[in-house]
């Protein structure tokens, strides 16, 4: 068990999510965002704290033995937000990390960083990245940031390439990239109770028949997704309509945000 597990955008959908769902791994969770969170429960603390700021990522890593690293930009956005919280919001992290002992990080990276290899194209988590955004672009930076700190100094991470992690797929798309709850949960308790890590890169989607990733490179963590997005598609055929066959949701695996254009502000 861990004494203090340190979860990062606690005020964001995967970060209410885990605060529910992980208070067994250690003995307390702090939990920290730049937007507003419910009160501490018992075994909790809170910590308001922009990821850009420094001096105080440096006070919020302090005294945590793992972390799960959610906060940050989560969609496409201008560069500024994207700069100040996932660029050198992930420095200040890796830092405050090697100062506190390098507690072992889990990094969710995105699909996005590879979104525009096409949906008949399948993946190894050695191919070159292929990012689809702004976005996906600072996701790279922050898998690259991770994988020179494991090599340097040893910094133990567990990058995982998020498909749609959602209660259910949204759209056909995701019925490829989707991952349950219950899987990324499963997953989390692996990289926090495994005794050597290293640095993989692990695509975060549940057992899919319709997925293009491939995962036999970090089999040696004995997770194993149970679940299959396959059982939501009959509901969603009825649901809506397939995309066009020429729509970027269509075509690409990171889907509309390949047609995303670049926001100034
Ligand atoms: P979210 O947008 O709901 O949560 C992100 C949280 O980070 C928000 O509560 C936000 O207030 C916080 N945040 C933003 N800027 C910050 C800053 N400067 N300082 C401190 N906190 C800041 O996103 P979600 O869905 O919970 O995703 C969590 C992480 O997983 C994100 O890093 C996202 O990129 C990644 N991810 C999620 C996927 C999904 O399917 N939910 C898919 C792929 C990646
Ligand atoms: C992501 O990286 C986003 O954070 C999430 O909101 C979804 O859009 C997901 O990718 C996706 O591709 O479905």
């Amino acid at each position: 068990m861990l004494n203090r597990l340190l979860i990062t955008g606690a005020a964001g959908g995967l970060g209410k999510m885990a605060r529910n769902r992980l208070g067994h791994l250690a003995q307390t969770l702090r939990l920290s965002d730049i937007g507003e969170m419910a009160p501490a429960g018992s075994n909790e603390e809170i910590v308001t704290c922009d990821l850009g700021d420094r001096d105080a990522v440096m006070k919020l890593v302090e005294g945590c033995d793992g972390i799960v690293h959610f906060g940050g930009v989560s969609t496409e956005q201008a560069f500024d937000p994207i700069l100040n919280a996932n660029i050198a919001g992930v420095y200040n992290l890796y830092e405050a990390a090697r100062a506190a002992g390098m507690p072992r990080i889990l990094f969710a990276s995105s699909n996005h960083t590879i979104g525009f290899y096409t949906q008949d194209q399948h993946l190894t988590v050695d191919m070159p990245t292929r990012p689809d955004s702004l976005y996906g672009v600072s996701k790279c930076f922050g898998e690259a940031l991770a994988s020179m700190y494991f090599d340097k100094f040893g910094q133990e991470t567990a990058i995982v390439r998020i498909g749609s992690c959602f209660p259910e797929p949204k759209d056909h798309r995701m019925l490829a990239t989707w991952m349950s709850e219950d899987d990324f949960v499963a997953l989390i308790e692996r990289v926090f109770t495994i005794p050597r890590l290293g640095c993989p890169v692990i695509w975060g989607k549940s057992a899919n028949d319709r997925s293009w990733w491939d995962n036999s490179a970090s089999e040696f963590l004995g997770w194993r997704p149970k679940d299959n997005a396959e059982i939501f598609a009959p509901a969603m055929d009825e649901r809506m309509e397939r995309p066009d066959r020429n729509a970027p949701e269509a075509r690409f695996q990171g889907g509309k945000f390949c047609a995303e254009p670049i926001y100034k502000d």
